[in-house]
This record gives C-alpha cells, sequence and structure tokens, in this order.
C-alpha cells in the first residue's frame, strides 16, 4: 500500500506526526470490524484536508452572514440535492456535525422540555440520542422505551403500539445501533399516526443499503429522517437530517443558529462527494458484498456455536452472544485486540451485564468489504475469531494468529 505521508505535518509537528502514523499502521494492520466504521475513500479525505476547512459560512447558501461564500454556496447546495435525490426526501440539511446534532435539532425543533418520547432502548440495540437517561433526549424528555421481544430478539409492533397508547409520545423514533434486522417504516408510521405523534428514523447504520435500494426507505413514512455520513455510507464524519418539506424551516433554523454556528465547508463537501459516488453501481455491489458478507459471517460464526442474536441479519450488524462461550464481551474485545481483530463489546438484548462489561460483541462488515474482501477472508476472519477465543491463555498461538491478521491486512490495503 501506498501510504498517506503527510510531510507538512510531520514537518510542524513530530509528536502529533508519529501518533497519526501509527494510527494509520494500526488501521492498516488491523481487521475492523467495528460496525459504526469505514474506510472513507480517498476523495472524501482530501476534501476535508482542503482549504475549505478556512471558511466561516455561518446561514445557508445565498443567505449568509459571512462574505466570500459564493462558491461555499454551490457545494452546500450541491450536497442538499444529492441528499434528496439519492433519500428521495423532500427537504434536506446537510449541516449537523454529527449524528447526535442531528437528532437533537428534531428534538429541539418539535418537542418542548417535558415532551414525552419513545424509542429503543439502548440496551436492545437504540442509540444514546433515543432517550437514555445519560443523553440529552432522556434528560430533557420523557422518555419511554421500547425493546424486543425476548423469543425471537425482534421488535414485536403490538408491544410497541401498546406503549405508544399507552404513554402518549410526542415523537417516536425507530432505527437503531445494534439491532441487526430490518426496521418497518411503514409499521412505525402507523403507529405514530394512531397516536399522534411525530416519527423519526435515524437511519445512521443502514444508510448505505437505503441508498443503494437494499434497505426499505424511510420515505415517505417518516417525518423526519436522520443519518451519519461515515458508516455504511462511507462518507466523512457528520450528519445529515432529512424531513418533510412543512417542517424544513423549523428544521434548518434550529441547526443554525438554534445548535450550532458555522458549518464545517470541508465535511460537507466531502458527503456531497460521498452522496455521488452513493450513486453509483460499484456502490451498489459494495452494498451487496457487506450484506453479504455479515450474512456469511453470522452463519459461519453460528455453525462454531455462537449464539447470533435473533438468529441472523439483514444488515452489516452480526451481533453475537458469547453466554454459551462463557466469556463477557468486554474480556473477548480485549483478546481479539490481541491479535489485532477490533471489534466493541454491546450489550445484547436483557443482558444481565452491565455496559462496561457485557455479554456480547458487535460485529459488522463495512470496513473488510471496502477492503474487497469477500467470502474466502470472512471464513478466515471468522477462524481467527473462534481460534483467538478458544485459545484465549495461549500467548504464543495469539501471536500467531496476529502474524496471520497482519499478513491478510496486507493483501487487502484500505488505501
Ligand atoms: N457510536 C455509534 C455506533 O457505534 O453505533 C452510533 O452513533
Amino acid at each position: 500500500m501506498e501510504r498517506m505521508n503527510n510531510e507538512d505535518i510531520k514537518k510542524a509537528d513530530a509528536e502529533v506526526w508519529d501518533w497519526i502514523n501509527k494510527e494509520q499502521i494500526r488501521e492498516q494492520e488491523t481487521i475492523n470490524l467495528i460496525a459504526s466504521e469505514n474506510f472513507a475513500s480517498l476523495p472524501v479525505l482530501a476534501a476535508q484536508g482542503s482549504v475549505l476547512t478556512n471558511k466561516y459560512a455561518e446561514g445557508y447558501s445565498f443567505a449568509r452572514y459571512y462574505g466570500g461564500c459564493q462558491f461555499i454556496d454551490r457545494i452546500e447546495k450541491i450536497a442538499i440535492e444529492r441528499t434528496k435525490e439519492l433519500f428521495n426526501c423532500e427537504h434536506a440539511n446537510v449541516q449537523p456535525h454529527s449524528g447526535s446534532q442531528a437528532n437533537m435539532s428534531v428534538y429541539f425543533a418539535y418537542l418542548k422540555v417535558g415532551d414525552t418520547i419513545l424509542g429503543m432502548d439502548l440496551r436492545a440495540g437504540g442509540h444514546l440520542t433515543h432517550g437514555s437517561p445519560v443523553s440529552f433526549s432522556g434528560k430533557f424528555y420523557k422518555a419511554y422505551s421500547y425493546g424486543v421481544d425476548p423469543k425471537n430478539e425482534m421488535i414485536d409492533f403490538n408491544i410497541v403500539e401498546d406503549l405508544a397508547k399507552k404513554y402518549r409520545p410526542k415523537l417516536i423514533v425507530c432505527g437503531y445501533s445494534a439491532y441487526s434486522r430490518q426496521v418497518d417504516f411503514k409499521a412505525f408510521s402507523e403507529i405514530a399516526s394512531k397516536v399522534g405523534a411525530y416519527l423519526l428514523a435515524d437511519i445512521a447504520h443502514i444508510a448505505g443499503f437505503v441508498a443503494a435500494g437494499l434497505h426499505p426507505s424511510p420515505h415517505p413514512f417518516t417525518d423526519f429522517t436522520t443519518t451519519t455520513t461515515h458508516k455504511t455510507l462511507r462518507g466523512p464524519r457528520g450528519g445529515i437530517v432529512m424531513c418533510r418539506k412543512k417542517f424544513a424551516k423549523k428544521i434548518d433554523s434550529t441547526v443554525f443558529p438554534g445548535i450550532q454556528g458555522g458549518p464545517l465547508m470541508h465535511v460537507i463537501a466531502a458527503k456531497a462527494i460521498a452522496l455521488k459516488l452513493a450513486s453509483t453501481n460499484e456502490f451498489k455491489d459494495y452494498q451487496k458484498k457487506v450484506l453479504s458478507n455479515a450474512k456469511l459471517m453470522a452463519s459461519l460464526l453460528e455453525k462454531l456455536g455462537y449464539r447470533i442474536v435473533s438468529r441472523g441479519t439483514d444488515t452489516h450488524i452480526v451481533l453475537v452472544d458469547l453466554q454459551p462461550q462463557g466469556i463477557n464481551g468486554k474480556e473477548a474485545e480485549e483478546i481479539l485486540k490481541k491479535v489485532n481483530i477490533c471489534v466493541n463489546k454491546n450489550t445484547i438484548p436483557f443482558d444481565p451485564l452491565p455496559a462496561n462489561l457485557t455479554s456480547g460483541i458487535r460485529l459488522g462488515t463495512p470496513s473488510v468489504t471496502t477492503q474487497g474482501m469477500g467470502e474466502k477472508e470472512i471464513g478466515l476472519i471468522v477462524s481467527f475469531i473462534h481460534s483467538a477465543l478458544t485459545n484465549r491463555s495461549d500467548d504464543k498461538k495469539l501471536a500467531s494468529i496476529r502474524e496471520e491478521v497482519k499478513n491478510l491486512c496486507r493483501q487487502f490495503p484500505p488505501y
């Protein structure tokens, strides 16, 4: 691989350069199975390192509070148009710095402090911003949560409807961080309209599939749809909020000046590039492979005796319950780190352990698929995982697996 080697950083700050370089090597030599990460494309990286980082552009295209925005304006407009086309939505705001801020803009625009929301429990697969008591979403609002059916670990819409009727939320949130099954936006919208609630879909994890037509679209079913751009979508770190036209003005004024100042124009340019790339057939093929790799990973792990939550996946996420193996998620994350496989510990539905230990790990296939890995490599990765967890006390064995992992990574450089 041709390593990125930025002489300018090195000259200006050898100390920071050294850490950047170490991170670069770590990324090259690690099998990354963090489901929310990906390798951004080179044009996306380049746009983020461009001169656009110099520009203040508070406001929106053609209505800014700063001069000199004539070129920036075009870029933001392109990003908005591409979002609308790719996701078939009525309005888009591409300024949120993150998924959390995209969600915050919806809450702040349409809820009053103390209003009721209904989202998925973080421990069952939801996100912090869907009503967790440690997040603004659980502190400012009266948050109730739904989980999954204990029998099949999938969403039970009868329960969601019962909860909605009981608590009469003003906003229902769907879309998840650690739930690997398709989201039925239509079923959610029917419940939301029965109780007069707004519906927000947070498609941060599945945006790439939605863009590629491999997951049902949230549109026209939702009032608001938020996403990040750096997961399956393979863009820069950041957020986008989409909504019906009638909500556009309030959402825009909540993003800026409500909760943010100047937009990150270098990131918005990178979002525009990623959205263009996401509209290609090549991207569609990539998403198909992300999906088939995840399905294969789940079935191979199952054959080796691992319990896959909900017995499979419809997405890039494979949630593994490690209770039968007698290890917790934290231990597994640490063992796999020793062999250069990066995963995150994750609660499983009805987890008896706290979030800092957990009974499971969450695996994801976006990064390895970006590297070009396919069936054969997924087979190898599963065998490395199994061998590392089985031989966890054998340092010699772990060292030899680490060499095999590095060797595999060398064959699939991300850049
Ligand atoms: N923290 C992200 C994840 O890992 O799923 C969600 O924002």
